[in-house]
């Protein structure tokens, strides 16, 4: 088995992990002790409080001329399947989620190309004003840069006029993988890794905090992961607008990489632990929230995550299309007293929070 003793006790006496040490976690075999180490740090930095969010994912639009490699969401204008949902529907929507006592909307689509400007500032204002209790997570940074070209705005002044909108938060999504190479291999036509943390660094400096995603389980090298994750760390330093981290596994039914033989099986269990574990231990002290999606890991694999450095579950989403689209098999909704059973029967204690992470209460 692999030495680790130089990681361990870096992490022992709260030293900063580099990159090396990053790849010796991702070569090493030793999983059990790998996670055993993040949970150490995960009780160090958040105790034995798991958060999980009342939410609702609304997804407007999968009309999208980006046409991601990884991604069997995306349909083109007019094919079977293409939706834009108009502005009332999203309201029903919301209504629905209200009732179910919500406290976020989770709202991402697609680079819509029919789609105007005012269309996404309006979701904003009509939900804001119907549901002001209603925090609006919306549009990853890769929307945010599209508005801003569609429309000629400056990414601060589009982010400015969704703030004054309703705007509470960016989802994190668009993060994909931020290596040069590897993301014009599997997302060509997206922005730039640096470019999303650019729009990141923007919102943040405007007092709009957002979650940072990475894929993980498709082309990517271990170094790509590692540089990922630093990158993440280094943006933090500067501006503490990430409030979590959430380690997307690939899903391949119905893409491009999975049509062209490029990528046939996602990740095992054993990579989404790992990387669970060694996302929290390279954000030590960053992000101090590190989800487990059960939509897609499932159920089980997120509540057993738990034990790898994750202190968050999720929410109870309601509706989702993105990982069901690509073979995702856990349900779309997860009641609330569900994730409750799930966090107890872990050993922690489940704690309801809102989107930006105030405790609304302990269970
Ligand atoms: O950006 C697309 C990913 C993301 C696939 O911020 C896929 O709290 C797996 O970002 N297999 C959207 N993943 C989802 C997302 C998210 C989810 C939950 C919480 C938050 C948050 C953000 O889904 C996309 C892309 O990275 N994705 N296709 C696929 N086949």
């Amino acid at each position: 088995m692999e030495d680790l003793s130089a990681v361990i006790n870096k992490v022992g006496s709260s030293e900063e992990l580099d990159f090396d040490d990053g790849m010796l976690l991702m070569e090493a075999k030793n999983l059990p002790l790998i996670g055993a180490l993040a949970d150490n740090v995960r009780k160090r930095t958040v105790g034995d409080r798991v958060m999980f969010v009342s939410n609702c994912h609304i997804n407007y639009s999968n009309v999208c001329n980006s046409k991601c490699r990884f991604c069997a969401y995306f349909r083109e204008e007019g094919q079977k399947g293409a939706f834009t949902l108009t502005i009332d529907e999203i309201i029903k929507k919301a209504e629905k989620a209200s009732n179910m006592g919500a406290t976020e909307l989770h709202i991402v689509g697609s680079l819509n190309p029919g789609l105007p400007f005012e269309y996404y500032e309006e979701i904003l204002e009509k939900l804001h004003e119907n549901y002001p209790e209603l925090s609006l997570k919306a549009y990853t940074a890769v929307e945010i840069a599209h508005l801003s070209s569609i429309s000629g705005m400056s990414v601060r002044d589009v982010l400015l006029r969704l703030k004054k909108a309703g705007l509470t938060g960016l989802p994190g999504g668009g993060g994909e993988i931020f290596n040069e190479s590897t993301r014009k291999q599997v997302c060509p036509d997206k922005i730039s890794g640096e470019k999303w943390l650019d729009v990141m660094e923007t919102a943040h400096g405007l007092g709009i905090k957002s979650n940072a995603t990475m894929l993980y389980g498709h082309i990517e090298t271990k170094e790509d992961i590692v540089d990922h994750l630093l990158r993440i760390r280094e943006l933090q330093k500067r501006t503490h607008g990430f409030q979590a981290f959430i380690p997307l596994r690939f899903h391949p039914d119905n893409t491009y990489l999975s049509k062209n033989g490029i990528v046939t099986k996602g990740p095992t269990g054993f990579d989404d632990l790992k990387t669970i574990a060694v996302a929290r231990l390279l954000l030590n002290g960053y992000v101090n929230n590190i989800k487990s999606y059960w939509v897609m890991l499932g159920e089980k694999l997120s509540q057993i995550a738990l034990h790898y450095g994750a202190n968050d579950i999720d929410g109870t989403v309601m509706e989702e299309r993105i990982t069901h689209a690509a073979g995702g098999v856990a349900p779309e909704y997860m009641p609330k007293d569900r994730l409750i059973h799930l966090i107890r029967n872990a050993g922690r204690i489940p704690v309801e929070r809102t989107s930006n992470y105030e405790i609304i209460r302990e269970l």
